[in-house]
C-alpha cells in the first residue's frame, strides 16, 4: 500500500531532526522510501502563542504493515528524537502523523485514517503535492484541488533545505 507520513519539527536542530526521522523511519523491514518533498517553514497553527515556525515536510512510502504497526514505528521515532508529551498542539521536535495509509480506514482512540485535519492544512497538502501531483485525499479529493481552496501564505519553500533519501 502506498502510504504518506507528514513530518513536523519546531523545536531544536529542525532540519537534522527532519533527516534523522527519514533515516530511522525506513530503518526496519516493511517500508520503502518512495519519494520526500521539498522542506517548507510553517506559521505555527493552534496552540500557544509565541511558537518558533516549524519545518514541515511529507514522505510518501509503500508499506506492508498494518497501519497501527506503521503507527509505533512513527511514534518510537518521535520518541527517539526527544518528543515530549503536554501540551496539546505545543512546540515539538518531531511530530510525525499518519496522513493516508492505502485506501485503509480507522477511528480509534489511537488513530484516525486519513487524517482527520490533512485536507485543510496548506503545511501538510502543499508538500504531499510537490512529493506527489497526482495525490488523492481518500473522501476528499485531489490534494491540488483542495490546495486551492487554502490560504498558502504561512508555507514557505526552504530551497536551501534538502531532505536526502534514507541511508
Ligand atoms: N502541527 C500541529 C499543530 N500546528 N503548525 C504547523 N505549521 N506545522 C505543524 O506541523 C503543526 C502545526 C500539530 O501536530
Ligand atoms: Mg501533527
Ligand atoms: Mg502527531
Amino acid at each position: 500500500m502506498k502510504t504518506v507520513l507528514a513530518l513536523g519539527s519546531n523545536l531544536g536542530r529542525r532540519f537534522q531532526t527532519l533527516q534523522g526521522a527519514v533515516d530511522a523511519l525506513f530503518d526496519a523491514p516493511g517500508l520503502e522510501f518512495v519519494a520526500a518533498s521539498p522542506v517548507y517553514e510553517t506559521d505555527p497553527v493552534g496552540g500557544p502563542e509565541g511558537q518558533r515556525p516549524y519545518l514541515n515536510a511529507v514522505v510518501v512510502a509503500e508499506t506492508t504493515l498494518e497501519p497501527h504497526t506503521l503507527l509505533e514505528r512513527a511514534q518510537s521515532t518521535e520518541n527517539a528524537f526527544g518528543r515530549v508529551r503536554d501540551v496539546r498542539w505545543g512546540p515539538r521536535t518531531l511530530d510525525i502523523d499518519l496522513i493516508v495509509v492505502g485506501e485503509e480506514v480507522c477511528a480509534d482512540e489511537d488513530l484516525t485514517l486519513p487524517h482527520p485535519l490533512a485536507h485543510d492544512r496548506a503545511f501538510v497538502l502543499l508538500p504531499w503535492v510537490r512529493a506527489d501531483p497526482e495525490a488523492e485525499l481518500p473522501g476528499k479529493g485531489r490534494v491540488a484541488e483542495l490546495l486551492a481552496g487554502l490560504d498558502q501564505r504561512g508555507v514557505r519553500l526552504r530551497e536551501d533545505l534538502k531532505l536526502q533519501e534514507p541511508d
